[in-house]
């Protein structure tokens, strides 16, 4: 390092500046990688990031603004509404002290990390000296003295890296970023910044802190795959595509429409996926799986050849297994991810979706499914339209809503290009099944996770990343009581976000899935507990709106649809954060799927419920296949 030139900064300034000048670029657009960092300050962060984060925000307060967020988990996952939104281009960093903050922060590492969102997480650690061991909130494991909370990052992130030393810094931001910026290996990053470290000076080379522009690839196929996998589709008579999350981020959407218009090819769409063709595509066929449409699973039951495009196959995909009954159904996965092109003993093609797409439509040629498979296919997609239609009618508008007719609310009073979120509860299914999408962003349901209290928070960062559109957050009582928090920073930013919090007094979806297991709702509603001994008295006397209200939205409250629709428009008009709060009945359940999914039931029991549904579940059970077959 001869003669380099140098400067003097803390481990904690040389980090923000090194995140001030990372930049991604994908097809000639370049992006600011990081738009700012999310944080919450305590004793292991404040001195050092803390300091580094004010020292840059009063030199410019643009490059990487400072958000005080209210829930370290919370801040993840704001933090993953944006990338996600900004498919993958774009993110946020997020800081949290020691101790409590930075294992609040490890549910989010994994959400992201399940989802392949890329978050960078800068966890203060203790003290790389040790010298005032054992400090607040220090762990002490007695087995290994260098374990710290921060190790639980471990599992549940793609890269993790201590910065025990100012030397290894550069490495481990380098590192990071490679991470962060591959399509393939992306998700939860995490940094672990001892307390004295982040305060120590170091003069660091200045090349350090120069623009870096990290190219987001797109990998070709290789022609023997494509080779492959065309001689496997050319043969096909009853193909389906199952479209993931991955045909999104690489913005294959158009190239999807094209090759499936061209081919007559449906395409069923996974919870990540859904968008990846508008509703009323003439091959779209809607979700898929578990929570799919009657037309998608009919479809996916008879498919000789199923071509999953940007999809990990997840169990609610799959129906854990069973919604692809040909028993010589083939699989031809493309994906960036090699791990996700072999499942299901899948042909893999190791590609970017958009690419590996192109490629396959010309290879193809003159490929085109039959006609009575075409009129079938738009059949059933018809019949399920109209399911959706029926499920959205308003009958007697005096009466209370239910959870479907609020959904169809939303649907028809939005734009195309609103954005409607949600992760966790009886929304997230009905949502997969009924809402028209009508924008390849306009549906953004985290169902990797599934993670309850995603809502407000990966709202706020949706709606951060596209302020010209509407962010509709849908959000269940129980998954409000979660994670409300994030409101308040909503308000503190003037981030506008319309919530839609349907109460309905505790969990319909577990309650239902509870009872079809034969276990009676049992430990689902929010209710007091009686003299019996059981939970199973009045409602409980929790105001959400009020709550909403205290921490500054503007709250509306609706019971008709006629209030509903005034309360949408009302939001729709505002420029604050606003709250409808609407009650629904939690056994009103939207349309069946035909389909199933995989929950083991207890194998003996005193209960006949129970016994009832191990018979029911022994019946599904033996639909299940292994899809395994030997590799070509
Ligand atoms: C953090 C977390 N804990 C538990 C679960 C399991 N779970 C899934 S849905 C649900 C209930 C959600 O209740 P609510 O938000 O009121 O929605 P509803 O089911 O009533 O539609 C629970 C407990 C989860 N997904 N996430
Ligand atoms: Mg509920």
């Amino acid at each position: 390092m001869a003669n380099e030139p140098t400067v003097r900064l803390t481990v904690a300034q040389a980090t923000i500046r090194f995140l001030a000048a990372q930049y991604s670029e994908r097809d000639g657009e370049r992006n600011r990688f990081f738009a700012g960092c999310f944080g919450i300050f305590g004793h292991g962060n404040v001195a050092g990031l803390g300091q580094a984060l004010l020292q840059a925000e009063l030199r410019d307060p643009t490059t990487l603004p400072y958000i005080l967020g209210r829930n370290e988990q919370a801040m993840v996952h704001s933090a993953v509404g944006y990338a996600r939104m900004k498919d993958r281009l774009q993110t946020w960093a997020v800081t949290s002290s020691v101790g409590p903050g930075a294992t609040n922060m490890v549910t989010g590492a994994a959400l992201a990390t399940i989802n392949r969102i890329p978050v960078l997480l800068l966890p203060g650690d203790t003290f790389a000296t040790r010298v005032s061991t054992p400090v607040l909130q220090e762990l002490e494991y007695a087995a290994a003295g260098d374990i710290t909370v921060n190790d639980a990052f471990r599992p549940v992130c793609r890269y993790f890296d201590r910065v025990w030393r100012p030397e290894q810094l550069p490495a481990a931001m380098l590192g990071a970023m490679c991470v962060l910026t591959d399509p393939a290996d992306t998700g939860a990053v995490a940094i672990a910044m001892p307390q004295d470290v982040q305060a120590e000076a170091f003069d660091w080379p200045e090349t350090l802190f120069a623009e870096r522009v990290w190219h987001i690839r797109r990998p070709m196929p290789e022609r023997t795959e494509v080779q492959r996998a065309t001689a496997i589709i050319a043969a096909a008579k009853r193909p389906l595509v199952v479209a993931g999350g991955g045909v999104i981020y690489s913005g294959a959407t158009q190239a999807l429409a094209q090759f499936c218009r061209r081919t007559g090819i449906p395409v069923g769409q996974t919870q990540a996926g859904k968008g990846a063709l508008p509703y009323d595509h003439p091959q779209s066929v809607g979700a898929i799986g578990s929570t799919g449409t009657t037309a998608a699973n009919a479809v996916a039951a008879k498919a000789d050849v199923v071509i999953g495009i940007g999809t990990r196959y997840s169990d609610f995909t799959t129906a854990s297994r069973s919604a692809f009954a040909d028993p010589d159904v083939r699989f031809v996965n493309i994906n960036v991810a090699p791990l996700d092109t072999i499942k299901n003993s899948g042909l893999p093609v190791v590609a970017d979706a958009r690419e590996a797409i192109v490629a396959l439509d010309a290879a193809l040629g003159d490929y085109s499914v039959g006609p009575d498979y075409r009129n079938e296919v738009a059949r059933l997609a018809r019949e399920w339209d109209d399911t959706v239609t029926a499920a959205y009618r308003i009958g007697d508008d005096s009466a209370g809503l239910n959870q479907s007719q609020v959904i169809g609310l939303v649907n028809t009073l939005s734009e195309p290009s609103d954005v409607v979120v949600c992760a966790a509860g009886s929304m997230p299914g009905d949502l997969h099944k009924l809402w028209r999408t009508r924008d390849r962003k306009g549906y953004h349901v985290e169902y990797g996770d599934s993670c309850m209290g995603y809502e407000v928070a990966g709202g706020l960062g949706a709606k951060m990343a596209c302020p010209d559109r509407d962010v509709l957050v849908l959000v269940g009582d129980g998954s409000y009581l979660m994670m409300a928090t994030e409101l308040a920073t909503a308000v503190q930013e003037g981030v506008k976000l319309i919530v839609v919090l349907v109460q309905n007094h505790g969990f319909a979806s577990i309650g239902a899935l509870s009872e079809s297991l034969g276990l009676q709702r049992f430990g689902t509603a929010y209710r007091y507990r009686t003299q019996g001994g059981r939970l199973d008295g009045a409602k409980l006397p929790v105001d959400l709106a009020a709550n909403a209200a205290s921490l500054g939205a503007h709250v509306i409250r609706a019971s008709t649809a006629a209030e509903f629709t005034d309360a949408v428009k009302v939001a729709k008009g505002n420029d604050v954060t606003t709250v409808i709060h609407v009650e629904t009945d939690p056994l009103i359940s939207a349309p069946n799927s035909e389909s199933w999914w995989d929950v083991p039931v207890s194998e003996v029991s005193e209960l006949d419920s129970t016994t009832a549904a191990r018979r029911a579940y022994e019946q599904n059970k033996a639909a299940q296949h292994s899809y395994l077959r030997p590799a070509e």
